[in-house]
């Protein structure tokens, strides 16, 4: 083993990851007592060619899920009940999930509204104990907001992530640091962080199926195949992992894309995903309190050829408006003249430009930025 890595075994992170169950259908069932136990899809209407944003766990039974079409999900579901997102609601219950975690650390790192990192190596109030930390926090969320969360805890941010999602809803699951190496050794290589569904299938067709097909390779080997990525595979399936909880990291673009179950081949259907999309980019700005400067898109076609094409404006734009309507523009001069059927459609906004309305950010306002 070399120096480095020693370095980094020995100096053991304590991470916490916290993800919300359900969030906002779970915020849609609290405030709506009728709701409970019952399947709740929030998002948009099936009639206007809505997605869902999240199911209740009890609409999940029926296979509905984040991201489907609402059409799909009331067929699935009929007396599904249907609620629209607000959003605003969520961003203040986030905000108080938030204050939640302050009291134990200031080295959060949110990934959305509803998930975060956290570094409790040293804790404010001296626990000592991730998972005290991490029930006392799932307890704290429960009591005061009347929400089920679940947490992962481990000695690194990607085992901590995967460990909160294995016992959803309400879950906690810790994975030590002896556990580590044979639980990444179980590890199917979707998991792995950075590993999409066309770096799984590259692996899959060299039979590298699991962390173990990985770490029977060289580190060479890896680099071989994988670039850059090859480095953080060998230290991962050897449970070494150097990235460090990001506090007030800031975003450099903001983005929604969805691969369709049908590819689509005519410019309404287009269209009508785009403006989705837009919607969707809108949210996540409004969230974050950003406005870009520059609009890409991301079309991917039927045989996996994938082009973007971007376009900047002088002023920052958050609005869904005009988000759809650039985005429309360099689609259509994209297709121009093409024969096409496309799997996935993206759109994403960069070039933030400070259009922040709010005093200098307080302790509340770094985790927006
Ligand atoms: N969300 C969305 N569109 C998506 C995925 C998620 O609008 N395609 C929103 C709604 C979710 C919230 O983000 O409530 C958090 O996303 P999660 O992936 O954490 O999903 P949930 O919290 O709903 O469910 P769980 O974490 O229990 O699986
Ligand atoms: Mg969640």
């Amino acid at each position: 083993m070399d120096r480095t890595s020693e370095d980094q075994i020995d100096k053991k992170q304590k991470i916490i990851h916290i993800d919300m169950d359900a969030f906002y259908a779970s915020v849609e069932q609290r405030d709506h007592p009728e709701f409970k136990g019952k399947p709740v899809i929030v998002g948009g209407r099936p009639e206007k060619r809505g997605v869902v944003a999240t199911a209740s766990y009890e609409a999940r039974r029926y296979g509905i899920h984040s991201a489907m079409a609402s059409a799909q999900a009331i067929k699935l579901c009929p007396n599904a009940i249907f609620v629209k997102p607000r959003f605003e609601l969520y961003k203040h219950v986030s905000s108080q999930i938030r204050e939640i975690f302050f009291r134990y650390t200031d080295l959060i790192e949110p990934l959305s509204l509803d998930e975060a990192y956290l570094d409790v190596t040293e804790d404010k109030l001296q626990k000592g104990s991730a998972i005290a930390i991490a029930k006392q926090i799932k307890e704290a969320i429960k009591t005061e907001l009347k929400l089920t969360a679940s947490a992962g805890i481990s000695t690194s941010k990607f085992i901590a992530k995967i460990a909160s999602d294995m016992e959803k809803p309400n879950g906690l699951t810790f994975i030590g640091p002896s556990k580590i190496e044979a639980f990444v050794a179980q590890l199917p290589v979707q998991k792995f962080f950075g590993v999409g569904k066309v770096t799984a299938r590259r692996m899959n067709a060299l039979n590298i199926f699991t962390g173990a097909d990985l770490k029977a390779l060289s580190k060479n080997q890896l680099i071989t195949y994988f670039g850059k990525s090859g480095n953080f595979y060998y230290n991962i399936v050897r449970g070494i992992d150097q990235q460090k909880v990001q506090a007030n990291r800031v975003t450099k673009s903001v983005g929604a894309e969805d691969t369709f179950s049908k590819d689509l081949q005519t410019l309404e259907q287009l269209e009508e995903e785009l403006l989705s999309l837009a919607e969707r980019v809108t949210n996540r700005l409004k969230t974050k309190k950003l406005a870009g400067c520059t609009i890409t898109i991301k079309i991917k076609f039927s045989d996996f050829h994938q082009i973007t094409r971007n376009f900047s404006t002088t002023k920052p734009i958050d609005s869904a408006k005009d988000i759809f309507d650039i985005s429309r523009n360099l689609l259509q001069n994209a297709l121009l003249k093409r024969q096409y059927s496309i799997r996935l459609l993206g759109i994403s906004i960069s070039k933030f430009r400070s259009i922040q309305f709010d005093p200098p950010p307080s302790r509340q306002q770094l985790f927006l930025f």
